[in-house]
Order: structure tokens, then sequence, then C-alpha cells
């Protein structure tokens, strides 16, 4: 484990380029509300919430942070933070309801309307095409486990490409596929909560396919230079120790958590250890001729979200190394890291270590930091204000993490904060709160905490050095 030797806020900024882009990101989900508004239909997650005991207390997205309504005020917040990107996901059943056919005229108007709002405020649109919200359509004909949601999401983005490319000069395809395949169709956790591993995996592959279609496709319609990425949740697998067990749970962590993205992405070609895995498994990818080219189309930056990073014994509480089914143990083990409300360990070292491997393995991308921030549990003053000294003091040790990458080499152009504010956590709906701006969701007031005046005094000192 490197140790991260940038420290004090003068070090951090000192250690950060020039023209590093400083900015908060949210997804539509999570903060627009509106959900029956204008045309939207329903997404997966508009269904899922709706499973009895799937969401904590019951929560949904129908209202949110109202962002739909509010979204003048809300880029005006940004702008008085001194942020100078913003990146925001388009909601798909808001943009092409039912997932088919031409494109929602009240819907892509939401967007055309925060583009130019952005745009006024100086700060620059970053457009996620998909954070999570299938059209439920789809996922009623298969979902990502089957090879046209490929397609179909190749054709919604070329609707909101067409529409603002004009003025949106940073495209990220997909949101961490990781979280669509295993969370959603393997796990659970998230929509649709499906538990079916060789689908869950099928997701991957067509996920990723989805990707290379929109990207080849974005970047032939593209009236002008745009960039282009993908953002993945990766983090650093530690083994717990360097006997072959704990090696092997580590790699194979790593393998399904990170290299079975980046490898096809980047090298054309799914890791052979993944394969192998899988195959053992009785699992297949459902790889077709042309796929691994299109997958492998080049582009212009890696979205990096990161949170926390493990380490993996592949020893089971009682010394067996193989499971009933005879598979291989990989399970995680407390690194005694202090945690966040989320009860993720905080590890800005993994951080500094994942960046620092990417740059080594897949070199020439740019990365920027499109998510990184903490949920701890928050208590406001009558006025609203959050003295947030748990997440500022994340905030400060991540962003050495990253000027620490940067001095060992890596090409890191920005960091994006998780989250603009506090809003709907999936499945812990509304109990765990991200934001650097408080929201009081009774009356929908937003207070900047602590930790966004400290990101604002950031970006500024860091510009005017
Ligand atoms: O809130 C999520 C976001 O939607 C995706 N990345 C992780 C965040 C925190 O869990």
């Amino acid at each position: 484990m490197s140790t991260t030797s940038v420290s004090g806020d003068a070090e951090l900024i000192a250690g950060l380029p020039a023209g590093f882009r400083w900015g908060v990101a949210t997804s539509a989900y999570q903060i627009e509300g509106a959900v029956a508004v204008d045309g939207r239909t329903p997404s997966i997650w508009d269904t899922y919430c709706r499973v009895p005991g799937a969401i904590d207390n019951g929560d949904t997205g129908d209202i949110a942070c109202d962002h739909y309504h509010r979204m003048p005020a809300d880029v005006a917040l940004i702008k008085d933070l001194g942020l100078d990107t913003y990146r925001f996901s388009v909601a798909w059943p808001r943009v092409q309801p039912r997932g088919k056919g031409p494109v929602n005229p009240a819907g892509i108007a939401f967007y055309d309307r925060l583009v130019d709002e952005l745009l006024v405020h100086g700060i620059d649109p970053w457009v996620t095409l998909y954070h999570w919200d299938l059209p439920q359509e789809l996922e009623d004909t298969g979902g990502w486990p089957v090879r046209d949601t490929a397609y179909r999401f190749a054709d919604y983005s070329m609707l909101v490409f067409d529409a603002l490319s004009d003025r949106v000069d940073t495209w990220t395809t997909l949101n961490e596929p990781w979280c669509s395949a295993m969370l959603g169709y393997a796990y659970g956790a998230h929509a649709p909560g499906r538990r079916e591993y060789p689908a869950a995996l099928a997701a991957v592959h067509h996920l990723l396919l989805g990707h290379g279609l929109a990207t080849v496709r974005m970047r032939e319609a593209a009236p002008r230079k745009v960039d282009i990425g993908i953002t993945l949740n990766v983090a650093t697998a530690y083994p717990a120790s360097s006997s072959e067990p704990d090696v092997e749970a580590a790699r194979h962590a790593d393998g399904m958590g990170r290299r079975i993205y980046l490898d096809p992405l980047v090298h054309g070609h799914y890791p052979a250890d993944v394969v192998a895995d899988l195959a053992a498994e009785g699992v297949e990818l459902p790889v077709e001729d042309g796929d691994l080219e299109l997958i492998s189309a080049p582009i212009d930056v890696l979205g990096v979200n990161y949170y926390f990073s493990q380490k993996f014994t592949g020893y089971a509480e009682d010394g067996r190394t193989v499971d009933d089914a005879g598979q291989p143990i990989s399970r995680t083990i407390p690194l005694d890291k202090p945690r966040t409300a989320m009860d993720w360990e905080i590890v800005p070292e993994g951080f500094t270590d994942l960046l620092v491997s990417i740059a080594r393995d897949y070199p020439g991308l740019p990365m920027v930091i499109t998510e990184n921030g903490s949920a701890f549990e928050d208590h406001a003053d009558a006025s609203g204000f959050v003295a947030d000294t748990d997440r500022t003091a994340y905030f400060t040790s991540h962003l050495a993490a990253v000027a620490e990458a940067i001095r060992q080499g890596a090409d890191i152009r920005g960091y994006l904060a998780w989250s603009l504010m506090d809003n709907f956590e999936w499945a812990y709906g509304y109990a765990k709160r991200f934001g650097i701006i408080r929201v009081d969701y009774e009356t929908q007031a937003r207070t900047p905490k602590q930790s966004a005046l400290y990101l604002k005094d950031l970006a500024q000192r860091h510009r005017g050095q």
C-alpha cells in the first residue's frame, strides 16, 4: 500500500495541474423528481421503489430534490461555489418515453434549458447518458442481459447527442456499469432487483457493447471535437497476505471489478484469467464477432468514481479455501480504517494506488475523477448549516491522494465531488447524505455545508496560484 505524501492544502493545490477541472456531479433519478411530468414514463427505479422492503423507509424518487422545477436556482448554487464543471445525467424515459421512438420534445427541453443555464453562468456541462434509469419497457423485454438493449441505448444516445452536442463538449456513456450489472442483476440490491448471476455477466457485456455502439455513432455524428468516455467505479483490491489463496482472491476481485471493464475498453479483449474464472463457474460472456472492436473504440477520457478500497482473503472463516460448490473463496475482511455512514472504510491511499495502477496498465488514457465523496451523519444548526468536518477531511485526504497519483505520473485532469446536494441514495433512500449542500426535504431549502465552502476555497486558490 502506498502512503500519501501530499499534506496540507497549499501543497495539495500545488500538486494539481493548471486547467484542472473543479466540479460537482448528480444523476437524474436522484435529484429531479417530476417522474410523471412532460411525458416521462417509468424507469426500472420507479418500479423497484414500489417493491415492499426494497428501499429504506419506503422512499422513492418521486419528488427527490425537485430539481426539475428548481433547476435555475440549483445552477446558481454551483455558480456561487465557483465550480467550473457540472456533471449531470439525462433520464432516458424522459427523453425517449418507453425506450423507443422519437425524442420527446418536452423531455429534451429540460436538458436544453439546463445546458443553456450552465453556459450562461460559465459552467461546463458534462452529460452522462445512462445513470441507471432504464425505461421499464426495456426491462420487460429482458433488460441489459438482452443484446437488443445495447442497440436501444445507442439509438437513445443519438437523440440526446443530436439535441445537445452543439453545446456540450464532454459525454459519458455509462455511469458505473458494475452497479447496473451486478447490483441490478446478480445481487438484487438495485433495480431491477434480479438475482441471476449469468444474466448479470451478459449485462456486463451488453452494457459495454451499448457504450461502444453509442461511442462510434456519436463520434461519426459529432459536429465538432467532443470528448467521449465512460465512468467506472473502481477500487484497489489488496490481498490480506502474500499467501497464494489471498493473492488469488485479490486477483479475482480486481478482475471482476476493474479489469473486466478496462481491458475490453482499452485493450480490446476480456482478461484471460477472468474468462477462465467465469468458465469455471459455467458462465460465458455472450461476445459476438465485431463486439470487441466496438467496445474498444477510442475514448478521450476515463471517468473514475472512487469511494473506498477493500482487502481480500482466499480463506473462509473456517480456513477452507473453496466453497461448497468447489469455487475458490474470495471475501473481504476489514482494513481496520474509520468508516463513513455507508459503512465504507476510508482508504485514500487506495485511491492513489488505483490511479497509478490505471495509468500503468492503460497508458495514454486521461482520467477525470467523476465522483468522490462521502456520507456522514449530518447535524444541521437552526439555519440549516452543517459543519461537516468529517466530509471535509474526506475531501482533503482524497484530493491529496489524487495529487500524489499525479506526482507519480497519472494523467488526471479534474475532480468532480459527489454530490452537489443531498439526494436519493438508491436502496438507502434519503437516509444517507452525500451532498456538499444540505437539502431540507420538508421545505426543499438548500444550504451549502462547510465542505462546499472548503471546495470553493480550494478551487479559487488553485485557479489563482
Ligand atoms: O449515489 C451514488 C451514485 O449514484 C453513483 N456512485 C456512487 C454514489 C454513492 O453511492
